[in-house]
């Protein structure tokens, strides 16, 4: 059975510091609302780029507290700065997270010996399993199927997160790797990405989503396209009408709408306008409601 993740968000108070009480109600939201099989802690929906490392392992110890063992974690480590990857692989293990996630180091055009002494460096002595955060749209790293491939090697490397809609690169990788988890991440190409055998999908959007998400899933293994093919539309209407409003901030205000205080997201992210509040009312009222 394929699994669906949400990408947990960080709620954060107005004046930026992290509202833990938020983060809580959306922690409770996807578990005891959502039946969501698992959260993906500290990936770009964090907004943990613009955390500092006490704020993300803040978040860290949240979600897992929070979460209670009721459904899985991955925490998202990846860092440019490797030390600070490091020191965040170590305290999610400490606290229990059985999974991390590390996006490759970004922004100085890192040759690939050096990103996989990355990787190599993060899980040395570590009993943890990892899964690469491929999103080269973001992080302006792409892997080719051989990089993988020498990445793979590493048997605590177990799968990636795949936010690219690269569908060949996609197709080599399933092909290639019959046991490693591929993890989709496009929220609104899960169609496509169905047929190619993923294990799952992570995303933003399953956290006020995740019942249309399922529903096409099911609808895909039962082999009812047609099915597939109409709740995907729906949910692009819904995820392009949340882009068009702002995506992080407006995914909170839509949980605001359902009574789950999710807070704001942190500058440079806006803050809500007026605007934007009635955007996302309006999509709450077409889509979720
Ligand atoms: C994470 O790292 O938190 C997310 O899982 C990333 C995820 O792949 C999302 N990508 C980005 O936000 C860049 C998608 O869920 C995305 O928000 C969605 O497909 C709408 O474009």
């Amino acid at each position: 059975m394929k699994k669906l993740y949400s990408a947990l968000m960080t709620a954060f108070n107005e004046d930026d510091t992290i509202n833990e009480s938020g983060i809580r109600e959306m922690v409770r939201y996807n578990i005891d609302h959502n039946h969501i099989d698992g959260l993906y802690v500290g990936g770009s929906t964090g907004e943990s780029f613009m955390l500092s490392t006490a704020e993300r392992k803040q978040a860290y110890k949240i979600a897992y507290d929070e979460t209670a063992g009721k459904a899985d974690l991955i925490a998202q480590v990846g860092s440019v700065n490797l030390k600070e990857a490091k020191e965040l692989a170590k305290y999610a293990v400490e606290l229990g997270y059985k999974t991390i996630s590390a996006v490759p180091p970004f922004y100085y055009h890192f040759t690939f010996e050096q990103i996989k002494d990355y990787y190599d460096q993060i899980l040395a002595g570590l009993d943890v399993q990892l899964i690469i955060y491929s999103i080269p749209a973001l992080s302006g790293v792409t892997l080719s199927l051989a990089e993988f491939a020498k990445l793979f090697e590493n048997p605590k490397i177990i799968g990636v997160k795949y936010t690219n809609n690269d569908f060949l690169l996609l197709q080599r990788l399933r092909s290639a790797f019959p046991d490693k988890k591929i993890y989709f991440g496009t929220d609104e190409m899960l169609i496509s990405a169905l047929p190619l055998g993923i294990d799952g999908a992570i995303g933003s959007t399953f956290n006020l989503n995740a019942a249309r998400a399922k529903a096409e899933i099911a609808s895909y293994e039962a082999g009812d396209m047609k099915k597939v093919f109409e709740l995907q539309d729906v949910s692009n209407k819904f995820i392009l009408a949340l882009i068009d409003n702002d995506i992080y901030p407006s995914l909170k205000l839509v949980f605001e709408e359902m009574g789950v205080h999710a807070g704001y997201s942190k500058a440079p992210m806006s803050k809500p306008t007026a605007e934007m509040r009635a955007g996302a009312k309006k999509i709450y009222e077409q889509y979720i409601k």
